[in-house]
């Protein structure tokens, strides 16, 4: 049994009344939230009075989108809800991307927005959204929200809260709204309101047979593939999947958000498949009889855009899906079996059934996969011992995963930092690797990187992104300092949005609107002094040989350090196929 976070009953006296801010905030401490990020506005500031009185810290942003993206880290890190505070209005809007970005990766979080006062709703009051109905702000938030709650009465406010804790966690879990008309939080509640807690929920685990039928399909397969998707992680669930790869000698492949599922060291790992994944991991996946897929929405860019030359060819291939939310399931390809389960729990259930097990000969297959990923590995590992300035991206990597413990926690944004990581760089410890899948925010790994610090205050936490992805809210850098928060992050700079640049190069020969340029020359921000501007470290990059000590000198420091790498613009090999690029036509 998997528990939520839930909280002992309440031992307030349970006589008169009490502000409902203070309770609720009461309420949070109980429920065991150590953190809110977010940002001011009047319409929440009776809920920062009580929050600035509690033990809850309270990490106040430069931008919603920001205070967004660290309560994500957060979530990630912990596997608890991160809770976002926000104004309504202008603080809501900015806020979506983060929130939408946490919800595309199943990410639980709870949003609390302050709304006009409902005395006021329809009548226009300052920053109200009611051009379709009165009150109307959060149906912004519909599109992405598992759920969107107003709340109308003081009384409801209580069971709302809980409600939106509930459901963040159960299920697959995601961002939840609760927005709240300003006079609410000064409302005065009985005391004891906030008494009902979430409950413990047991999570669905597989059926006897079902977990018979699954082992014995894999033991009889010729060419099975385990496939991991983020699911595994957020369930924790490395170890079961270890297990039962082990007892079968089924090989591992694994979506981007899947990467750390097994150690990078393992002889059963494949590697990620898709565009910007591996030869050996697409090859196995496309030739496999067999795949069961855990945890993953088989999403375009893993899986070739479903191009069966690519990455999977099902049929033939037969598919096996385990997923936590039942309609990812046989959506983009014909599935033999599906089953709606935890992940961790059904790992665990199959790996204990086929402990033992005898199972087809998988012949040489370690090998060929030690050979697969030793080929693919000396397309790029000249490069990691690259004097070359502007740096090489792999001799980037490489300083990186030699400067930073096993443990430490690798933010990525988008860009080469997300596809190289993805593709190059070895994890051995689960979870240490965080980065931004289905909407593939740019901008998420600098401010992420915050709440995974926050998290985990004594684990090395490197943000490693573009100067594209960086510069969208230098502002972090300021939050970093006034959180105390020691965080490193390492700008791959190649002055440009490299990624779009390389597309559009490729397809239309020039990078019109892609590069930072004034005056038609190159322009490069000094982002290391923008840091040392808000007190912070900045490094700027001289030399390759500069970068190594520069990181180990960050990670001990007591300060949040940039380091800024100038870099070549090399694309990320792709062995994967993306169907845009048969979309793009150039004319005269
Ligand atoms: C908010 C947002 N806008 C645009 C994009 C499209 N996009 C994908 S990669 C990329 C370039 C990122 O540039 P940078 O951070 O410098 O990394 P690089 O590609 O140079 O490695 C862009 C603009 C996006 N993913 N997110």
């Amino acid at each position: 049994m998997s528990t939520l976070v839930t909280a002992p009953a309440t031992t307030e006296p349970q006589t008169g009344t009490r502000i409902a801010a203070y309770q609720l905030t009461e309420y949070l401490e109980r429920l065991g939230v150590e953190v809110v990020f977010g940002l001011c506005g009047h319409t929440i500031i009776a809920l920062l009075d009580a929050l600035g009185k509690s033990r809850i810290r309270f990490i106040s942003t430069r931008h919603e989108q920001v205070a967004a993206h660290a309560a994500d880290g957060y979530a990630r890190a912990t596997g608890r809800p991160g809770v976002l505070l926000t104004h309504l209005g202008p603080g809501l809007t900015n806020a979506c991307t983060g929130v939408a970005n946490a919800a595309l990766d199943s990410i639980p979080m709870v949003v609390i927005a302050g709304d006009v006062p409902s005395y006021y709703y329809g009548r226009h009051p300052h920053q109200e959204v009611n051009l379709h109905q009165d009150a109307d702000q959060f149906q912004i938030y519909r599109p992405f929200c598992k759920r969107v709650y107003r709340v109308d009465r003081a009384e409801d406010l209580p069971r709302t809260i809980e409600r939106a804790f509930h459901l963040s966690q159960v299920g697959r879990p995601g961002p939840v709204l609760v927005d709240i008309p300003m006079d609410l939080f000064s409302a005065e509640l009985p005391v004891g309101s906030f008494s009902k807690v979430p409950a413990e929920i047991a999570r669905p685990t597989l059926d006897a047979d079902v977990v018979t039928r699954i082992v014995e399909a894999l033991a009889t397969a010729e060419r099975p593939v385990l496939y991991a998707g983020g699911g595994v992680l957020s369930a924790r669930a490395s170890v079961e999947l270890a297990a039962l790869a082990e007892a079968l000698e089924v090989p591992v492949a694994h979506t981007l958000m899947g990467k750390g599922c097994l150690r990078d060291d393992h002889p059963l790992l494949l590697g990620q498949t898709g565009f910007w994944g591996t030869p050996i991991s697409n090859e196995k996946c496309r030739t496999a009889d067999l795949i069961v897929a855990i945890g993953t929405r088989l999403a375009e860019a893993n899986s070739s855009s479903w191009d069966t030359r690519y990455t999977f060819a099902i049929p033939p291939t037969r598919l096996i899906h385990i997923d936590a939310d039942e309609t990812e399931i046989a959506r983009n390809y014909p599935t033999e079996l599906g089953a709606v389960a935890d992940a961790r729990l059904a790992l665990s259930a199959l790996a204990h059934a086929a402990r033992g097990r005898r199972h087809q000969s998988r012949g040489p297959l370690r090998e060929e996969i030690a050979r697969g990923r030793r080929a693919f590995a000396e397309n790029w590992d000249h490069q990691w011992s690259s004097n070359q300035y502007p740096m090489r991206p792999e001799r980037i990597l490489s300083e990186l995963r030699q400067a930073v413990p096993a443990d430490g926690f690798i933010v990525t944004d988008v860009g080469w930092n997300k596809n190289g990581v993805g593709q190059q760089f070895p994890i051995t410890v689960p979870g240490t690797f965080i980065t931004p899948s289905g909407l593939a925010t740019m901008g998420f790994g600098p401010a992420a990187v915050l709440g995974v610090k926050m998290a985990h205050p004594n684990r090395a936490a490197v943000a490693l992104i573009g100067d594209g992805g960086f510069s969208t809210n230098p502002s972090v850098i300021a939050t970093a300092m006034e959180a105390n928060l020691p965080v490193v992050w390492l700008v791959m700079d190649n002055a440009g949005f490299g990624t779009i640049a390389g597309l559009e190069s490729q397809h239309y020969g020039w990078n019109f609107g892609c590069m930072f340029e004034r005056c038609g020359q190159p322009y490069r921000a000094d982002y290391a002094a923008m840091a040392r501007a808000c007190g912070a470290r900045g490094v700027m990059i001289s030399s390759a040989s500069e970068l190594g000590p520069a990181l180990r000198e960050a990670l001990a420091a007591d300060l949040p350090t940039v380091i800024q790498a100038p870099m070549e613009n090399a694309p990320t090999p792709t062995p994967g196929y993306w169907n845009i690029n048969d979309i793009y036509k150039k004319g005269e």
